[in-house]
């Protein structure tokens, strides 16, 4: 596949980048809607100049939703219908992985992230989400499980959280699970959809909207904030949040960021803090899709955190990562973020706790489900669809 030669053609008739022109993404849902600082919203557009060659690693997958890059090479794809699979170096996908728990594999549900533990050399532990089959239906879980030497079977394997009460609603599972190095374990959660069901995002007794922090053995560490809250549950970090499908801990600073769907307008980028109410569904920079108010329809409260940056039209954020790497030299630290909406992906610039410019990337390429960056820095991307593809993305190499 060669996208490289069409936007190189774009590139060249493209006007110089003017600094204070934001990204052209159409109207806003929500025109009245004020940003609460500067740069909330439509930050200036930036340019990378870059063309970018794009190949298949592997396809034939059912909706992939997550893809990890294991340590030596190869890769492995997570199918929300269900399956693992193991994909070699050279792009052979493997027979289904055994021992993947049951999923509810319906709508929005089924198996979700997957990551490589951190103590994977010594223990091959991965640690994965999906929508477990409970009473009441369905809710986000996160287990984790011993990968065979031959990755062909998952053993010892168990739940480290699971997310109450159940839904009747496979509906916003969140579900990003990510590691912060210091033995804990990062799990987002989403609120299920349903207008009865999306204010428990503002319930410390329900892992509704929730950011999730539990060590690596599924316990709440003591210093969670709620622990000595009574009736509040002890694993929840944050709260107040819609659908946080992407997460990921800043490898320079420490901090965790989600980016979590808004409803029509109203996607976000949070920076997290312990114990902090994120809004949803009291505020929010969107409207219902039926152009009604959420709630009193207003952006900002006491109390509540504002997002460090929102879309509106949405992006459709699936997961986010901070660029690290040889191939980018320009985008070191830089967030990107998949765009299911968008069909492409989203760069911004940050500095220090706010945006500064953002550029979309590679638009139409299809719906990212997954972003992950590669041992050589080149970028994987699970195309969500069936058959969806595992594609790498690296700079045009020739003309
Ligand atoms: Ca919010």
């Amino acid at each position: 596949m060669r996208f490289a030669t069409a936007l190189a053609t774009v590139m060249a008739f493209a006007a110089p980048a003017l600094a204070q022109e934001p990204v052209d993404q159409g109207a806003p849902n929500v025109p009245e809607f004020e940003p609460a600082f500067e740069n909330q919203t439509r930050a200036p557009a930036m340019d990378s100049g870059l063309g970018y060659d794009v190949t298949e690693v592997a396809g034939g997958f059912a909706n992939p939703w997550a893809v990890a890059v294991l340590p030596g090479g190869g890769y492995l794809v997570t199918e929300r219908t269900g399956q693992l699979r193991h994909v070699a170096a050279d792009g052979t996908v493997s027979d289904p992985i055994a021992g993947v728990p049951e999923v509810v594999a319906q709508s929005q549900g089924g198996l979700l992230d997957v990551k490589i533990g951190p103590d994977f050399a010594e223990d091959r532990r991965i640690y994965f989400t999906y929508a477990k089959p409970v009473e009441g239906g369905s809710a986000t879980a996160a287990g984790r499980a011993v990968l065979s030497e031959d990755m062909t079977e998952l053993t010892q394997v168990e739940d480290i959280f699971v997310q109450t009460p159940g839904s009747p609603n496979p509906m916003h599972f969140g579900s990003r699970i990510v590691f912060d190095g210091a033995g804990h374990a990062i799990i987002t959660t989403g609120e299920h959809f349903s207008e009865r069901e999306r204010v428990f995002a503002q319930d410390l007794d329900k892992t509704y909207g929730k950011t999730i922090r539990v060590t690596l053995d599924g316990e709440a560490p003591e210093e969670n904030p709620f622990v000595d809250r009574d009736g509040a549950i002890d694993t929840i970090w944050s709260y107040g949040h819609r659908n946080p499908q992407g997460a990921a801990f800043d490898p320079t600073t420490g901090a965790l960021w989600t980016v979590e769907h808004g409803p029509a307008g109203g996607d976000e980028l949070n920076l997290i803090e312990p114990g902090v109410n994120y809004g949803w569904p009291v505020i929010s920079y969107g409207e219902n899709y039926n152009g009604t108010p959420v709630e009193d329809g207003i952006t900002d409260a006491p109390d509540m955190a504002q997002p460090v940056y929102y879309w509106d039209p949405v992006i459709a954020p699936s997961d986010m990562v901070f660029y690290q790497g040889d191939l980018y030299p320009a985008w070191q630290g830089d967030v990107l973020i998949g765009g299911l909406v968008t069909r492409g992906l989203i760069r911004l610039d940050l500095e220090g706790e706010r945006v500064i410019g953002e550029e979309r990337i590679l638009e139409g390429i299809g719906r990212v489900r997954d972003i992950a960056i590669d041992a050589d820095g080149s970028l994987l991307i699970a195309i969500d669809a069936n058959p969806g593809g595992l594609l790498r993305i690296t700079p045009q190499t020739s003309g």
